[in-house]
């Protein structure tokens, strides 16, 4: 099957496919174990190749699936979802499903009251038949949001997974960016489901227990005048930074402006409606901007 996506969704997407290939569980075949020393043992290739349909030979009935590394849930807000129990999605082919109980669900109860839970996905096929069912962030209301989360944390401050972290943000000017912001909230998800931003889970700390991701969920938001992409972060730079955590992050950012985004290392964003790409911690953001300590790529 031909490829349409170019640059770094390609490259995103593939990321996706060979993490989720290189996180198959080696086969426990105990027929090789009984082999004598210098025996050949025979395989029926065939046999095996003819009950696998990958989406790439049979886009239609394919029977395996490329799974992700972990699994993710998107939810979604907008005006007309507000105060609402059965709220309009922007998903009308995937019925509303409940918000599960999560650790920080009571806390963030009024903030994720207008907030709806869409649907969770493990795959990359699944992520595809998603992506090509639901509205573009170009033709959302304004005042809408769409939140791609791990499946089991919550898009709020006060989710465990959260409230230690921070975002990565760019606000973009609506009039000049409604033509991108398709294709950067796309870049986006790829980014995060790939698990690209930060790919810690694919290395291990040296005693071989893999690295938790930072990357806990990206978001976009339509605002009036203008757009703006976040992706939120398990942890936050201390002033000290004992703990390193300040490259890491670092790392984040500059991947999301220069390979996500396409922007050059070093170029000045910012301007009317325009911020740079920029940090804040949550617990920064909760005090509204106030002696907020800010780091820019
Ligand atoms: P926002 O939607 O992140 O900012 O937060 P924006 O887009 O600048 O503002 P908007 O009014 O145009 O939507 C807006 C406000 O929502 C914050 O000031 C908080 O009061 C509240 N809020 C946002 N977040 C992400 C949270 C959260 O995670 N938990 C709680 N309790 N409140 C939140």
């Amino acid at each position: 099957m031909a490829s349409t996506l170019s640059g770094p969704a390609l490259q995103a997407s593939r990321a996706a496919l060979s993490a989720a290939l290189a996180d198959q569980p080696e086969s426990t075949t105990t027929a090789e174990e009984s082999l004598e020393p210098g025996e050949i043992q025979e395989v029926d290739m065939q046999a095996q190749a003819d009950g696998i349909r990958t989406v790439f030979s049979d886009p239609t009935n394919f029977n395996v699936k490329h799974p992700l590394f972990s699994p993710w849930t998107l939810w979604f807000d907008s005006p007309a979802t507000k105060g609402r129990n059965l709220p309009q999605t922007p998903v009308s082919a995937f019925p509303q499903t409940p918000v599960p109980h999560t650790p920080g669900v009571a806390a963030a109860q009024g903030w994720m009251e207008d907030i709806k839970r869409v649907i969770s996905f493990d795959s990359v096929e699944e992520f595809w038949g998603l992506y090509n069912n639901i509205i573009p962030p170009s033709q959302l209301p304004q005042k809408a949001n769409y939140y791609l989360f791990k499946e089991g944390i919550i898009p709020a401050w006060e989710d465990e997974a959260n409230k230690n972290g921070g975002k990565w943000s760019i606000q973009l000017p609506r009039d000049k960016n409604r033509n991108n912001i398709d294709q950067m909230w796309l870049y986006t998800m790829l980014a995060a489901i790939g698990e690209t931003f930060d790919p810690s889970p694919v290395q291990s700390d040296g005693t071989g227990t893999p690295v938790k991701s930072l990357i806990t969920g990206v978001i976009v938001s339509t605002r009036p005048q203008f757009y703006r992409l976040s992706i939120w972060t398990r942890l936050a730079p201390s002033a000290t930074d004992e703990d390193g955590i300040r490259k890491r992050i670092e790392g984040v950012g500059k991947h999301f402006k220069t390979s996500v985004l396409g922007f050059a290392e070093g170029q000045k964003l910012g301007g009317p409606l325009a911020t740079e790409v920029e940090f804040l911690s949550h617990k920064d953001s909760e005090k509204k901007g106030k002696s907020a300590k800010k780091i820019v790529v």
